[in-house]
């Protein structure tokens, strides 16, 4: 299958340039101009529109068991729905069960996503520790691409781990070239002001977010990354959504310590107030951890991303209809957690920043694809525009506009947080593994399509790094 983009503007994280792209046999095979079409190949025309690398959603769960149901979304529907919006690649989240090993909640995992339309792979959660779980680790990285492991630091009596594990773990990832990951929340807090606030008569959508204030993100997010100084290694941290934790990751990242920090688009642009709606349906949509906060971090966010502070963004695409939400009618501490935004990410993300001047085109592709490549090591067969990387492009119309709403999209959700929001920066054609799966609003996304993507360790990349500076040493003499 030959496929060639005529016409368009590659925008890498680097730069722009003017230039065809030719795929074949699902990799990126010439880049130039005036390329010639393939005999029996499809032409795709870009016209005024970019060519970008494909979008990396680093951060969902579809279909993820949790707080007593399941997420409606599924890893056919999400990555498909992924695909409509610009997104070619998932990293969602292998979690086990109370006494699951990681490497069989792993097997599991790996059977629910043969059915996704897009390419996967999985961080997988450390939710407890015993040698066992160690073995595992160095399994899971060295027999099966898993070069990353998720750590809740929130969650009390459920998935929550204590500084105990975390050492552990992070240990264990040092030692195996592998990146630890964590939700930053102090659930002991958490849960504390949860009592609280049910002792108090608040049972409402609003006292979840009144259970996690900012200060206890900030705490977390310090003690993850004064841990992983304890130990060397780096550490990742998902959906930073406050000033607090953004200037924890600034401050240590200013020393030289390795940190990196995610920021979900749902976060950039809605705020808390959705908790005060009157209606209780719309504000138990809005559920999630971290919950929505005061604009004013807000800023602080768009300026980490804007300033390299904060390097990549996520959806945590994780999805409740109401029905599921109702089981926290009386008790918000029983309403699933989790919203979507897989198919919106990166149109909202291309409106309010490039259209609105926080980020050039450049930037936007570095937080939506390619910073997520270098640091979960799959770069450059992902996020790059080179030849040999794999066909995943995006022909993106910068100017088209669209009205994000539930009603039309594709994600497996009754609920959009985007609702009514209208978007400059759309995705014209969506090109997966060579193929043309959206185009001009018709998704041609086939099950079982998406490939997993085995991600190496950097301890071997390391090593190597290692022996070719020695043996260039004793070369010098
Ligand atoms: O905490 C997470 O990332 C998972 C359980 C999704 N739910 C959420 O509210 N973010
Ligand atoms: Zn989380
Ligand atoms: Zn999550």
């Amino acid at each position: 299958m030959t496929l060639l983009i005529r016409g368009g503007t590659v925008v890498t994280a680097e730069h722009s340039f003017h230039a065809d792209v030719l795929c074949a046999s699902g990799k990126i095979v010439a880049i130039g101009a005036d390329l010639a079409v393939p005999s029996g190949g499809t032409v795709v025309d870009a016209g005024e529109a970019l060519v970008i690398p494909g979008g990396i959603d680093p951060h969902t769960h579809m279909e993820l068991p949790f707080m007593g149901t399941v997420a409606s979304e599924d890893f056919f529907t999400g990555t498909a729905a992924g695909l409509a919006g610009g997104t070619t690649m998932i990293i969602d989240f292998v979690i086990p069960g109370p006494d699951q090993s990681p490497l069989d909640a792993y097997r599991i995992w790996r059977g629910r996503a043969e059915k996704a339309a897009a390419d996967y792979s999985f961080h997988v959660a450390i939710t407890s520790w015993s040698d066992r779980v160690r073995d595992e680790m160095g399994i899971l990285t060295r027999e099966h691409g898993v070069n990353s492991f998720k750590h809740f630091m929130a969650y009390k009596g459920a998935i929550m781990v204590d500084d105990d594990v975390l050492l552990n773990s992070f240990a264990r990832a040092l030692e195996l070239g592998a990146v630890p990951t964590v939700h930053a929340e102090n659930g002991e807090a958490v849960f504390h002001l949860q009592q609280r606030l049910l002792a108090e008569g608040v049972t409402g959508p609003q006292g979840h977010a009144l259970s996690r204030p900012p200060v206890v993100e900030g705490e977390a997010a310090t003690r993850a990354i004064a841990l992983a100084q304890v130990i060397g290694a780096p550490v990742y941290i998902v959906h930073v959504s406050t000033e607090q934790a953004a200037a924890a990751i600034a401050r240590a990242r200013a020393t030289g310590q390795r940190v990196f920090g995610e920021v979900l688009a749902q976060h950039l642009v809605i705020d808390e107030s959705v908790y005060r709606h009157s209606d209780w349906g719309f504000a138990a949509a809005h559920v999630m951890s971290p919950p929505f906060r005061a604009k004013h971090h807000q800023a602080a966010l768009w300026a980490g991303l804007a300033s390299g502070q904060l390097q990549t963004t996520a959806t945590d695409h994780c999805c409740f209809c109401a029905p599921q939400k109702a089981a926290g009618r009386d008790n918000f501490t029983a309403i699933p957690n989790g919203t979507g935004g897989i198919e919106d990410r990166m149109s909202v993300l291309w409106h309010h920043g490039v259209v609105s001047g926080r980020l050039t085109p450049q930037e936007f592709v570095r937080i939506t694809s390619t910073n997520t490549a270098r640091i979960f090591n799959i770069f450059p067969r992902k996020g790059a525009v080179v030849i040999g990387a794999d066909a995943d492009l995006v022909v993106w119309d910068p100017a088209a506009r669209r009205r994000i709403s539930a009603g039309t999209h594709h994600q497996n959700v009754d609920f959009n947080v985007f609702e009514a929001m209208e978007v400059q920066g759309v995705a014209r054609h969506t090109i997966a593994a060579g193929r043309l799966v959206w185009t001009e609003g018709d998704l041609c996304a086939v099950r079982g399509a998406g490939r997993y993507v085995d991600r190496p360790c950097f301890s071997a990349e390391l090593r190597a790094i290692k022996i070719r500076n020695s043996a260039m040493k004793a070369a010098a003499g």
